[in-house]
């Protein structure tokens, strides 16, 4: 597997998680060769700066710009476009049987991706790209879902939330409470006079990263480091360190709504089965919006349309980063029900197969 971290912690952390679960729960031989070991040490903690080394049982190879991978594996995946370099392109055509050479492509709810999942593109010398798409619907790859964390997540009780939460210092554990993970974003003031305005008692867990500089700035506090617990009102600012991704499932697990951003903590969020917000990857062009209301429609298919009006009112103002008085309201009052579809949400997605077993079963009917 070929992973270019392109920015952020995603095409690493989608990497990191197929190449665990193959591994873990497909009996698979993994090497993945990855650009950027500083970026996977954030989310893997236990990552040497060695050119080659083994975590969970993958083959870690640092790929660098001098190294010349050459693999001779019978499935070669190229994560999002990332290009494969030509000592492994030669090393694949000349192969006495071709290998399965896949392309792991981005994460969208668009119509199209069913269409277009599993399409294989002629390469030369017998070889054929076949494009990978995870998906939200029946005919795609589906999505990531590591089994040994959905039996986890299944098991997870008020206890382990307790317990979980006082590990962090959260002090009233009982009280509703938020993570908030995702890009800079002019909506955290509105959201914040929102909660504190609100006078419920509410925990909001904030990862350290790109939202913690307009939080502090938020709440009038200079700068915020991880470990610190600030109160203003009713509200109570947690900020906590970057987890394994591991534990990270804990913190979705144990907040009753989640902020997320991207591609992999998007998806975490949905077997998290509760409520959450989606900050999409923002791209240039605004393509990002077609990709969100194309999410939100089939997420709330079958909701009450005044619900679904509701989230995709408070999900478009999120992403275009300004939230009108009453959205925060508007989204609380929705929690309760939408804490029963989330669930329902989640067998949709178990329905659809995970995308690493998908993955297996595609890549077996084109070898030969
Ligand atoms: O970090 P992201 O924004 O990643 C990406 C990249 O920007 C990428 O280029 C883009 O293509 C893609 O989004 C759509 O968001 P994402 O995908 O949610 O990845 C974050 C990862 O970090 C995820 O694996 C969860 C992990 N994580 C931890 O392991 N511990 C933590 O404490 C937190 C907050 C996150």
């Amino acid at each position: 597997m070929f992973c270019r971290v392109i920015d952020n912690y995603g095409d690493i952390g989608v990497c990191w998680r197929l190449a665990r679960q193959l591994c873990g729960e497909y009996g698979q031989q993994v090497t993945l060769w990855v650009d950027d070991l500083v970026a996977f040490g954030h989310i893997a903690r236990v990552v040497a700066d060695a050119d080659e080394q083994v975590l969970e049982g993958v083959r870690v190879c640092h790929w660098r710009p001098d190294a010349r991978p050459a693999d001779t594996s019978d499935i070669v995946i190229e994560a999002f476009g990332c290009e494969l370099p030509d000592s492994q392109q030669v090393a694949m055509r000349t192969r006495t049987t071709a290998p399965v050479w896949l392309n792991l492509e981005y994460l969208s709810a668009e119509d199209w991706v069913a269409s277009c999942h599993g399409l294989a593109s002629p390469q030369g010398g017998g070889l054929n790209k076949y494009f990978f798409f995870p998906g939200f619907a029946a005919g795609t790859g589906g999505v990531l879902a590591e089994r040994s964390q959905l039996a986890a997540r299944a098991t997870w009780q008020t206890r382990d939330r307790t317990s979980w939460l006082a590990g962090l210092g959260v002090k009233q554990p009982d009280a509703l409470t938020i993570s908030l993970f995702g890009y800079e974003n002019d909506a955290i003031t509105r959201l914040i006079e929102q909660l504190c305005g609100s006078g419920e008692l509410i925990n909001v867990l904030v990862p350290v990263g790109r939202v913690l500089p307009q939080v502090a700035s938020a709440i009038g506090q200079g700068v915020l480091t991880p470990g610190q617990h600030v109160q203003r009102d009713a509200l109570n600012i947690y900020v906590v360190p970057m987890l394994p991704q591991a534990d990270y499932d804990h913190m979705l697990w144990s907040s009753d709504l989640n902020f997320v951003r991207g591609e992999d903590s998007f998806v975490r969020a949905q077997h998290a089965m509760h409520p959450f917000v989606w900050h999409i990857y923002p791209q240039d062009d605004a393509a990002h919006e077609t990709k969100l209301l194309a999410f939100v429609d089939q997420y709330t298919l079958g909701w009450p349309e005044e619900d679904a009006k509701a989230l995709r009112a408070f999900w478009l103002a999120w992403n275009r980063g300004d939230l009108a008085p009453g959205q925060w309201a508007a989204l609380r009052a929705l929690l309760p029900q939408w804490q029963l579809r989330a669930r329902a949400w989640s067998a949709h997605l178990d329905s659809l197969g995970n995308l690493a077993g998908n993955l297996v079963k595609f890549a077996k009917t084109k070898l030969k």
